[in-house]
C-alpha cells in the first residue's frame, strides 16, 4: 500500500512571488514566507477548526438539479466546514485561514456588476437583476487547486452563457475578463504586492460559453459565504481553481488575449489556459495526484488527478489541435 506522507505543506502559491514584486517589497515577501511556513498542515487544521464558525449561517438559495452533462459528480461532497475555512482569497491574506477570518466584514449589498467592452448591450447590473438572468441550478463540481489539493463542492448558480447571451457580444469579442473587487478598506490582503490588484482572470469566448462554466451565487444550498467569493464568483471546473475569480465587479469582453493576474505574477508557472492536466507538472511540483481536503488525515492516500479534472468528455474538444503541453 502506498501512503503519502504530507510535507510541512508550505503553500506553493503563496511562496511563489514574482521577482519584480519581491524586489519591490522584500519585507512583504519575508512576511509571506513566514506565514506560509507557519501554515503547516497541523497548524492550519487547528486554525481551521477555530474559524469554522466564521462562516455565517447562510440565507437559503436552493437550485434545481442541473441537467447539464457532467455537472453532478457522484463523489462525496467536501464537508462545508472545510470548504468555508480552508480558502484561497488573497485579497484577505495568503494563509488558508485568512479569508474566513477577515472576509466577514465584506459588504456584499448593495452590489453591482459592470458588463462592458465588445458587447451590444453594455450595462451595470444590480445584483438582484443579475440573479434573475438564469434559473438557479445545483452543480456538484470537483475543484482542483494548482497547489495539489481538491474538494467537491455543491454550487448554486447558472451557466455564464445566460449573461453572455443577454449582453450580445460583438463579432470582435474573443475573450472575457473577470475582475474582482479591490477595496483596500475592506480587503487587508491588498497591502501585500503578492499579486497585481485587482485580481483579473479571463477565458476564451468558447470556454466562457461552455455550459459547465458557472456563475455561482451559492453553495451548499445557501448564498455564498464571503470567503468563497460572495456575492458572485466564477466556477470553471476543468481548470485550476485560480481561474475562477471571486467577488466579481466587472466582466469585460475583449478582442485580444488579456494578461491575467497570475500570468503577471509568474507566467512561467501559471499559463493562460491552466487546464487541469496530470501529465504536465508545475515547474516545482507534480500535478499527477491531489489531496482531497476533508478526507482523512496525514496518512491518507492521494488521489490520481484526472485530465481536465474529469471533464474531458465535455470540454476536450475545445482544445482539439492545441499542444496541451504548451498551453498549460
Ligand atoms: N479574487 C480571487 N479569486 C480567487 C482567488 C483569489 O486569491 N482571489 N483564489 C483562487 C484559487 S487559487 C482557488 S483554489 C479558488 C478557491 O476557492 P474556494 O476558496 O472557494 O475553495 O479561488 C480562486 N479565486
Ligand atoms: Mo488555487
Amino acid at each position: 500500500m502506498h501512503f503519502f506522507k504530507d510535507h510541512g505543506f508550505i503553500d506553493p502559491h503563496s511562496s511563489q512571488i514574482a521577482p519584480r514584486a519581491a524586489y519591490e517589497s522584500r519585507r512583504d515577501w519575508l512576511r509571506q514566507v513566514a506565514l506560509a511556513a507557519a501554515g503547516t498542515t497541523l497548524g492550519s487544521f487547528a486554525t481551521r477548526q477555530a474559524h469554522a464558525q466564521a462562516a455565517p449561517a447562510g440565507v437559503a438559495l436552493p437550485g434545481v438539479r442541473s441537467t447539464v452533462a457532467g455537472a453532478l459528480t457522484m463523489e462525496k461532497t467536501t464537508p462545508r466546514t472545510d470548504a468555508t475555512s480552508y480558502n484561497n482569497f488573497y485579497e484577505f491574506g495568503t494563509d488558508k485561514s485568512d479569508p474566513a477570518r477577515h472576509a466577514g466584514a465584506l459588504k456584499t449589498r448593495p452590489w453591482s456588476v459592470v458588463v462592458e467592452g465588445e458587447v451590444k448591450n453594455p450595462r451595470r447590473f444590480d445584483l438582484d437583476q443579475l440573479m434573475k438572468l438564469g434559473a438557479m441550478e445545483e452543480r456538484v463540481y470537483r475543484l482542483r487547486c494548482v497547489e495539489g489539493w481538491s474538494m467537491v463542492i455543491p454550487w448554486v448558480g447558472w451557466s455564464l452563457s445566460n449573461l453572455i447571451k443577454a449582453v450580445e457580444p460583438t463579432g470582435n469579442a474573443r475573450f472575457v475578463q473577470f475582475v474582482t473587487l479591490a477595496d483596500p478598506a475592506q480587503m487587508p490582503g491588498l497591502r501585500s504586492s503578492v499579486l497585481d490588484w485587482p485580481y483579473v482572470e479571463a477565458l476564451r469566448m468558447d470556454e466562457a460559453m461552455h455550459p459547465l462554466t458557472l456563475l455561482a451565487f451559492g453553495m451548499y444550498g445557501e448564498v455564498l459565504p464571503r470567503q468563497n467569493g460572495a456575492p458572485l464568483r466564477l466556477v470553471v471546473p476543468w481548470k485550476y481553481g485560480f481561474k475562477s475569480g471571486k467577488s466579481l465587479v466587472k466582466i469585460r469582453f475583449v478582442e485580444k488575449q488579456p494578461r491575467t493576474s497570475w500570468e503577471v505574477a509568474n507566467d512561467s508557472e501559471y499559463g493562460f489556459y491552466s487546464n487541469v492536466n496530470p501529465n504536465v507538472d508545475h515547474p516545482r511540483w507534480s500535478q499527477a495526484t491531489e489531496r482531497r481536503i476533508g478526507e482523512g488525515g496525514l496518512l491518507t492516500r492521494k488521489r490520481a488527478t484526472l485530465m481536465f479534472n474529469g471533464y474531458e468528455p465535455q470540454v476536450g474538444q475545445l482544445y482539439a489541435g492545441m499542444d496541451l503541453k504548451k498551453y498549460f
